[in-house]
């Protein structure tokens, strides 16, 4: 119905049209149709100059007007080492252009003026001059000549070539409808190896290689984290998408490059002023000082709560939008800092899973130092105590024996146990006991017998060690004291162990 009244309205409107040109032009005939057609030749030539002027003038305000809020202008110059040049390359893009804008605009509208309908008024026709199509031709070719060439140079410059012996800090950036997964490579400084056939939506939606042992450090951000950067360091993205095309645009740095499925690609470049510093940049400016919240005038001011922020450039779908991100640059300290703080991917999803390739066979670097600071911290922390408190058994979490044996996986049991020693060092008064524990599978006076064995095993290997043996005890407990019900593979798992008592301290 409603399109029924919708195509009648628009039926009879065009039938008014129609009507109302039949009076003009019988209304023109009686009062001579010449004389009507150049008074309103005349007001239509008046109307584009006076609008070729209000439209230039209008231009030129708006561009002055707006300059502090325009990217490359007043405080928004650039906020990596490239972006300068870029935007001297639009700038010089801009003048040309300009140059062209206004001289088109005015000859347009000028001679739309000029030409208007007058008396006794003649067409020239002339079908070819060589010395004007040399001009029209020739200067255009010169200056996109310039232009292009001033491009690839410029392209060149912002894009070196990064060596294997460069310094720079390698981040991936994945985007996918609708948000972008950031990884950064762990203490190595190497993002392991992916590959798409590895995709799990469950567990591993990036597709990392955990045979790769460059990628159990790696970091994913979680899709809402802040994305930091350090400062002054040259930093290589490379940029990837899982389903449709996405661009990863940082504008403040001028790093903008299309994110396409199945072919990597890369942007470089150097942040060269922190969150911080660029807030400060836009307080001496007053479209800066006002509040952030028009709500709450005496809140927080527009430049304080400035941040740095991803975009994706490309149009992805409906939910496009949500694909901002903050990103903050920080000093290289605070930076090394937070990446330290950072728990690699593979640690928490992945570490003893069934999708777990080193299960059993190695421990990483980051695993060792962290369970080397967590040993030293608990029997610090203990020998410290004044409240007595403390619980006196530490559990050796890595401690490891060979399947079914007494004997000490020495592969990955040696840095718990120099750990130890050197603590022993540097806590002369220490007694301990080497207390062994295993689950309720098999008999009960063999699983007495192993844990006996694997605690005085232990005990020896500290004794080689050069640890005196008058200060340590070995004590099987068998499987009496365990931890969990022993009712799952994990449980059982929790109570085969070897704990560390702490006799006197
Ligand atoms: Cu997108």
């Amino acid at each position: 119905m409603t399109y029924l009244i919708a195509f009648a309205i628009i039926f009879f409107l065009a039938v008014i049209v129609v009507q109302i040109g039949k009076l003009t032009e019988l209304a023109a005939r009686i009062r001579g149709e010449e004389v009507v057609e150049r008074s309103s030749s005349n007001t239509q030539g008046i109307a584009l100059v006076v609008f070729m002027v209000v439209f230039l003038v209008g231009c030129v305000w708006s561009a002055i007007y707006y300059k502090n809020q325009m990217l490359g202008y007043g405080p928004l110059t650039s906020a990596s080492a490239h972006g300068f040049e870029l935007d001297g390359l639009f700038n010089t893009t801009l003048f040309f252009t300009g140059i062209v804008f206004v001289i088109t605009h005015v000859l347009l509208f000028w001679y739309g003026y000029k030409y208007r309908q007058k008396l006794g008024g003649k067409a020239i026709f002339f079908a070819h001059d060589t010395k004007l199509e040399l001009i029209w031709t020739a200067v255009p070719a010169v200056v996109m000549t310039y232009l292009v060439a001033g491009g690839l140079i410029t392209w060149n410059n912002i894009f070196p070539t990064l060596t294997a012996e460069d310094k720079f800090l390698e981040i991936e950036a994945t985007g996918y409808q609708f948000a972008w997964d950031i990884r950064y490579p762990g203490q190595d400084g190497k993002l392991g190896n992916k590959d798409f056939r590895l995709i799990d939506p469950g567990s591993n939606s990036l597709g990392i290689d955990w045979n790769d042992e460059a990628s159990v450090d790696d970091i994913v951000l979680g899709g809402s984290d802040k994305i930091l950067l350090p400062k002054d360091s040259t930093i290589k993205v490379r940029i990837t998408a899982k389903d449709v095309l996405h661009n990863f645009y940082l504008p403040h740095f001028r790093v903008k490059m299309d994110a396409v499925p199945g072919l990597p690609t890369s942007f470089i470049f150097t942040p060269i002023k922190t969150t911080q510093e660029f807030r400060e940049q836009l307080r001496a400016y007053p479209e800066w000082q006002v509040p952030a919240d028009p709500a709450e005038p005496k809140g927080k001011q527009k430049w304080e709560t400035f941040e740095y922020e991803l975009a994706c450039a490309e149009l992805c779908g409906k939910g496009h939008y949500s694909m901002r991100r903050i990103v903050e640059v920080v000093s290289r300290e605070e930076f090394d800092t937070w990446l330290a703080g950072q728990k690699p991917f593979y640690a928490t999803n992945i570490r003893n899973t069934d999708k777990d390739p080193w299960a059993g066979k190695k421990l990483f670097d980051y695993e060792i130092k962290a369970r080397g600071f967590e040993l030293r911290s608990a029997v610090a922390r203990y020998v410290d105590d004044t409240t007595g408190t403390l619980s006196s058994v530490i559990n050796l979490e890595h401690v490891f024996y060979k399947t079914g044996s007494s004997d000490i996986n020495d592969d990955l049991s040696k840095h718990e146990l120099a750990n130890l020693g050197t603590l022993m060092g540097r806590f002369p008064k220490l007694r301990i006991e080497f207390a062994g524990h295993t689950d309720n599978v098999g008999d009960a006076a063999t699983n007495m017998t192993l844990s006996n064995e694997r605690a005085s095993k232990v005990r020896d290997y500290m004794i080689a060690k050069g640890i005196s043996a008058d200060r340590m005890v070995a004590k099987g407990y068998g499987q009496d004291e365990p931890l969990a019900s022993n009712s799952t593979a994990e449980d059982g798992e929790k109570n085969r162990r070897t704990e560390l008592r702490i006799i006197s301290k």
